[in-house]
């Protein structure tokens, strides 16, 4: 049985991806950062029964900056793959807070890196690298051989993680794997990213629990597509003869504007009606347009996207109305 240690298990692919290795027989190991608050719903049902947890899936607490604490967790449970998942992954967050996304996002993988180059054991390792790394577009498509021109902390932070991940398979021959992942969302996404945002306030308005959303640029351009199809494209490329890195996109960009269109057309709304622009969201630097090409991981992985951008958006407006109206059925509001 193959061992695989997820950081940031308890985020949007963290989830994904800890389904999958369980599905494919792996003893799966993630790391969880203390939280005042439950932080684990999203792998909450990956246990049998909330009292007995799953045998093959164990976390432990810890925090990808405490050095010492992933070097013991590391040595503890050897594994043959990590799957760097864990960062401060919000770009306007990463305005407010740059040393902060430094620490975790760029120290942190080295902390993973160093640990591989200690241990002694071929550790296979996966970076989750972003297409935020491309930034002010050099080339469209953006493909593995683009040039980079990060605009943001966070992208800043990637890079050098990327990099390093990069040097460390060139100088030490370690299996480490960059994937240039474009944006990916999920009923699961965090609410404050904006395809969560909107689905999420669609549906509350649609059941009258609000009125007005306010957002930040409508022009910026995504290439948007499912998290469950990219933690699948994180797994093949640890499973490959040779590391190397892979950009993950659909191929499609869409503005935030037709992500608002789609959504609110499919719960029978006018965003017209309820959207305001709020200048707090706006960033310093913006990232204008993302677009990628992915042949090589189609090529190489036998990689392909399934759900498209509508399908992905309609998913994400019915979960949330479905979730919104439980909570309103719970409270005897309708
Ligand atoms: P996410 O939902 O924000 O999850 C981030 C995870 O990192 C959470 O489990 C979080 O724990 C954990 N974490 C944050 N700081 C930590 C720390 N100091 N120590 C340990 N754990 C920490 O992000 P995601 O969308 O799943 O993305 C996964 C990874 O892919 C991230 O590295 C992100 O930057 C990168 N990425 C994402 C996309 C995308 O479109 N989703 C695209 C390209 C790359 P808590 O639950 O406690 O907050
Ligand atoms: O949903 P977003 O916050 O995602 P962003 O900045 O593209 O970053 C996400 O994808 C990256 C991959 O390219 C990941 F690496 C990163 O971890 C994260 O998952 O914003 C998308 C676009 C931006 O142009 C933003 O300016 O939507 C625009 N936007 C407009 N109004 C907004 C809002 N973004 C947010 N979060 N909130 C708004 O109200």
């Amino acid at each position: 049985m193959k061992t695989a240690l997820i950081t940031g298990i308890s985020g949007q692919d963290g989830s994904y991806l800890a389904e999958l290795l369980l599905a494919k027989g792996y003893q799966v190991h993630g790391l969880i950062r203390r939280s005042s608050t439950f932080n684990t719903s999203r792998i909450q049902h990956l246990y049998q029964d909330p009292h007995t947890p799953n045998p093959r899936l164990s976390l432990t607490y810890g925090d990808l900056t405490d050095e010492g604490a992933v070097i013991r967790l590391v040595e503890r449970i050897q594994p043959d793959e990590i799957y760097n998942l864990a960062a401060q992954s919000h770009v306007r967050v990463s305005f407010d807070s740059p040393g902060y996304t430094a620490d975790v996002t760029a120290r942190g993988t080295l902390n993973l890196l160093e640990c591989i180059r200690h241990s002694g054991k071929r550790t296979r390792f996966y970076q989750a690298s972003s297409s935020e790394m491309f930034g002010l577009v050099q080339e469209t498509p953006q493909r593995e051989t683009t040039p980079f021109y990060p605009r943001s902390p966070y992208a800043v932070s990637k890079m050098f993680a990327h990099w390093m991940t990069v040097n460390y398979r060139e100088a030490y021959d370690i299996f480490a794997c960059s994937g240039i992942l474009f944006n990916h969302e999920s009923p699961r996404r965090g609410e404050t990213f904006v395809t969560r945002k909107i689905t999420r306030a669609a549906a509350r308005i649609k059941l009258g629990l609000e009125d007005v959303l306010y957002l930040g640029n409508l022009d910026a351009r995504r290439d948007w597509g499912f998290a469950g199809d990219y933690v699948e494209a994180m797994w093949m490329m640890l499973q490959q003869d040779a590391p190397d890195d892979y950009v993950v996109a659909t191929g499609e960009t869409h503005t935030v504007r037709d992500f608002l269109d789609v959504t609110f057309d499919h719960l029978g709304l006018d965003w017209r009606k309820h959207v305001k622009i709020d200048p707090r969201y706006f960033r310093p630097t913006e990232v204008d347009l993302l677009l990628g090409d992915s042949t090589r991981a189609r090529e190489k992985l036998g990689w392909a996207p399934r759900v498209r951008f509508q399908e992905l958006a309609k998913m994400m407006a019915d979960a949330d109305l479905a979730a919104e109206s439980r909570i309103c059925k719970s409270e005897g509001r309708i």
